[in-house]
């Protein structure tokens, strides 16, 4: 079992988090006074309401640092305000009294969202889920679990894996993330090359309307064409449309034979080739192909009790997993990858995991990278989709741009940035450019944004593969959605918020 996501370390970060375009508070939205806090203590039991002194409560500002600062310590509010609602009746019955007097609020889960989503801007309440994280019903048949959407992704993946299924998706964050906060997010992680996108898992949602109506959409049905398809509005909406509650989705049979190795590969161009390669060879079987670079290997080695199941360094590393139900069949097929790999040069190395803890020693090499990285320094995150030819391309020549400005000097662990790397889900055309920087700076800043958001656009990329909008990429929205979509989701916005209480400053 996996422990939950370590942030990285905040004493060092706090004081230079506020490295982002604040926007300004809106003077429309209700400062919260002693008032309101006993209307919600009417409302919700009064354990489950946490508020500062500054706002008539009693509760210590520190009890809720961890909710206004967010994963990566780059982002801040000031929320004096924490509900944590048991049941869907009440996260109606704050939404109701907010929309009436125009509080504004950030629902939030396991608040690991990496581009400041999930924290207040100012002083919005915080809408916690992490009291609504119960199973609802699961469906050993058809593999339809209907849960509340603060249940840990990891603990539902133990309980349908108790039953023999399996989440459709799985991050190195899943032991803090939320699966509301996942929908929410539309999350993507090491399991989309298999099982693909939660618009097609999730089969029906809960949601809290800003006004307070329930929309229950929770059904637990693969077909129903009774035209427009709402919840598919709310799966990626980051909280501004409405506060998903509860949530169904179909979780597959877990496959029996998992396999998984790790590559050696001399260059980009070779990892493209021995990706064409898994396909062809492994099939249907094929579950997950993951890359890194060996900056990013060098950081992991180094923060995480790990070490390499290769003999050498490698400019790049490829994480191959297999999932089938015939362990023999799946064990010739990957075995013999591996061979055509290392015969024709395509690969230096590779190691092929021979049990259990093998395998999550691997998947920790992968999935310790954020969290390694966070280690080393401040770290700015662009999470791309480009088409994989040139994926890689982006990491190199935003190292040379920081180079031509003595900004970074590569191979060296200390100045103003000290590690520009790139990993992520290539199966999914889906990179992660990290830049770990000795703290978040304009002079940095300036040398990468919008470059990277330009050169995203030009090769008709995503400038959010998975982690969605936020506010980090708000005002950058228009290098992936033209004027008129834009219009349209502002539109959209407008029919469910016509307050906009719900998340504000984020997204549109
Ligand atoms: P939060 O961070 O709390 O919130 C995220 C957004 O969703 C916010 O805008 C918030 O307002 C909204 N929200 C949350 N809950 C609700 C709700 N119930 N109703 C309405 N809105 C809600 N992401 C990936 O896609 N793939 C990865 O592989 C991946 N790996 C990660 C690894 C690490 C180590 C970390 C720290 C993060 C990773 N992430 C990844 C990002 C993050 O974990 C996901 O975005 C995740 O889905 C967020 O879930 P959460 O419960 O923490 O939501
Ligand atoms: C991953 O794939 C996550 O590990 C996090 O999406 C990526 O931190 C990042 O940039
Ligand atoms: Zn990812």
């Amino acid at each position: 079992m996996r422990q939950r996501v370590v942030k990285p370390a905040a004493g060092i970060m706090l004081a230079q988090h506020c490295q982002y375009h604040k926007p300004a508070r809106l003077d429309s939205f209700k400062k919260l006074s002693n008032v309101d806090i006993e209307h919600f203590k009417s409302i919700v039991p009064a354990e489950t309401v946490l508020a500062t002194a500054a706002v008539g409560g009693t509760a210590d500002a520190i009890e809720l640092e961890g909710f206004n600062a967010d994963w990566l310590n780059k982002y801040r509010g000031n929320s004096q305000l924490v509900l944590k609602p048991k049941t869907t009746k009440e996260v109606s019955e704050i939404l109701k009294y907010c929309n009436e007097q125009r509080i504004a609020v950030v629902p939030q889960g396991g608040n690991t969202g990496l581009v400041g989503g999930s924290v207040p801007v100012h002083d919005e309440v915080v809408l916690s889920l992490r009291n609504m994280n119960r199973v609802r019903s699961y469906d050993e048949v058809s593999g339809v679990l209907v849960c509340d959407a603060g249940c840990v992704l990891e603990e539902l993946d133990n309980y349908v894996a108790e039953r023999g299924h399996i989440m459709p998706l799985d991050l190195g964050a899943k032991g803090s993330c939320h699966i509301g906060g996942n929908v929410a997010t539309n999350a993507g992680g090491i399991r989309f090359l298999r099982y693909g996108s939660l618009h097609g898992s999730v089969l029906g949602l809960e949601v809290v309307l800003p006004d307070g109506t329930i929309l229950d959409n929770l059904s637990t049905l693969r077909k129903d064409n009774t035209g427009y398809d709402l919840k598919q509005l709310f799966i990626g909406s980051e909280g501004t449309l409405g506060v998903i509650t509860g949530v169904s989705v179909l979780t597959p049979r877990r496959p029996s034979a998992v396999n998984v190795a790790v590559l050696g590969v001399p260059s980009y161009e070779n990892v493209q080739q021995a990706f064409k390669r898994a396909r062809q060879r492994c099939g249907e079987i094929l579950s997950a192909y993951e890359f890194w670079d060996s900056n990013c290997m060098r950081a992991v080695l180094h923060h995480q009790s790990l070490k390499s199941p290769l003999e050498a360094e490698y400019p790049f590393y490829v994480l191959v997993e297999t999932s089938g139900s015939e362990k023999n069949h799946d064990d010739e097929k990957l075995t013999a990858l591996l061979e055509e790999l290392l015969e024709e040069g395509i690969v230096e190395d590779g190691a092929l995991a021979q049990d259990d803890t093998q395998i999550s020693r691997m998947w920790m090499m992968r999935e310790g990278i954020p969290e390694s990285l966070g280690k080393t320094g401040p770290t700015y995150k662009y999470d791309v989709s480009i088409p994989i030819p040139v994926l890689y391309d982006v990491v190199k020549d935003i190292a040379q741009r920081l180079e031509k400005v003595d900004l970074y000097k590569p191979g060296q662990s200390s100045g103003p940035v000290k590690l520009v790397c790139g990993y992520g889900h290539i199966g999914d055309s889906n990179l992660h450019l990290n830049v770990v920087a000795e703290k978040f700076e304009d002079r940095v800043t300036d040398v990468f944004e919008p470059y990277v958001y330009e050169w995203v656009a030009s090769h008709r990329g995503s400038i959010s593969a998975e982690h969605g909008v936020g506010l980090m990429k708000r005002d950058y929205l228009g290098y992936s959605k033209s004027p008129e979509m834009i219009s349209y989701m502002k539109r959209i916005k407008d029919v469910f918020d016509p307050h906009h209480i719900l998340n504000p400053y984020k997204v549109v």
